[in-house]
């Protein structure tokens, strides 16, 4: 089938006119931004294209790389994104190599900011019930350590089970850092806030909570008054890649009445479907700050990149 061009002036009514045209499955072959306000889009219906010449074979790239974000569940919106984004960098791009490309898509799309001592001095994190907080925490402790040379020091404040705070601590105690565990019974806020003016000299103070299913309204909201007279520490909200869109999005919903300004996505080792956590992420619109990629402590964490990013959504895992 032959490639068709399309114009507009804007590239949503661009991609809508060749969806009413080729259907839902149309392949976006290119696109272009002619001036302000004036797109174009090369589409076609299936992808008998000459493989022969350079023009086809970007346009299997194109089509490929597109398939796959498909493949690994990227909602419709989040892939006009990109290929919206896709349109301003081809402007500043050399149109290189598949993954240097999305890369840099990517970069334009979703922001990245990993940089943890020099963002908040008391960061905690938040999340549904198993994700890997403390676990994280653990791995961000030794990993930081190491490249900073900075002191750290642990507070553990899951006080929602008993005992909540003994793996914390036993990382603590391996890790050779200061560990504070506030107890369930006492008052939350004065016990939080003597851990933190006892651990004054620490450069970054790391705040384990209790997980909380975005279903129970009770727990969660607990602690939102347990941080809320906190607002000098920094909330980041960890969500696990291998979950469904609607319970991300209802966990991303619930957290956010927390005060969360970043996101981690966790155990990305266990999933070949990352669509639905990037769409939420996407849609939350905070920056990304770290990919959990196994149970290994500390080895399974990454500082979250555009590269890392691409490299995840194009590899083969199925
Ligand atoms: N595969 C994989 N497993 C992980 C990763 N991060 C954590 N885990 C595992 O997930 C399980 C739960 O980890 P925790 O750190 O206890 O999770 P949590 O969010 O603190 O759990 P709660 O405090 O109960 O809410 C453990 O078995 C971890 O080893 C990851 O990146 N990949
Ligand atoms: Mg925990």
């Amino acid at each position: 089938m032959e490639e068709k061009v399309y114009r507009g002036q804007s590239m949503q009514e661009v991609l809508q006119a060749v969806r009413r045209d080729l259907g839902q499955d149309a392949v976006i072959v290119g696109t272009r931004q002619l001036s302000q306000g004036s797109f174009e889009v090369h589409a076609s219906r299936n992808s008998t294209l000459n493989p022969n010449s350079a023009r086809s074979q970007s346009s299997n790239t194109a089509r490929s790389v597109v398939a796959r974000l498909k493949r690994q569940g990227l909602a419709q919106g989040l892939l006009e994104t990109l290929l919206q984004t896709s349109f301003r960098a081809s402007r500043e791009s050399d149109g290189g190599q598949r993954g240097t490309r999305l890369e840099k898509v990517l970069s334009h799309t979703f922001s990245f900011s990993s940089v943890l001592p020099h963002a908040a001095r008391i960061v905690a994190l938040v999340g549904p019930t198993g994700v890997g907080k403390t676990t994280t925490i653990a791995k961000l402790a030794a990993r930081i350590r190491e490249a900073y040379g900075i002191r750290i020091a642990l507070i553990a404040a899951d006080t929602y089970r008993i005992g909540g705070g003994y793996q914390l601590h036993t990382y603590g105690t391996l890790l050779k850092m200061p560990c504070r565990v506030i107890s369930p019974e006492g008052d939350f806020h004065s016990q939080l806030r003597s851990a933190i003016s006892a651990l004054a000299n620490a450069d970054l103070i790391l705040v384990d909570t209790n997980g909380c299913s975005p279903r129970d309204e009770q727990t969660l909201a607990r602690l939102e008054d347990n941080l809320a007279p906190f607002p000098e520490i920094e909330r980041v909200l960890v969500l696990p890649a291998p979950s469904n869109e609607l319970d991300l999005r209802t966990a991303a919903g619930r957290f956010l009445r927390l005060g969360v300004s970043r996101v981690t996505i966790s155990k990305l080792d266990e999933s070949g479907y990352i669509g639905p956590v990037l769409n939420t992420a996407h849609a939350l619109g905070k920056p990304l700050a770290f990919f959990t990629t196994g149970q290994r402590v500390p080895e399974d964490i990454e500082p979250a990149t555009a590269r890392r990013l691409a490299w995840m959504l194009m590899r083969q895992v199925h």
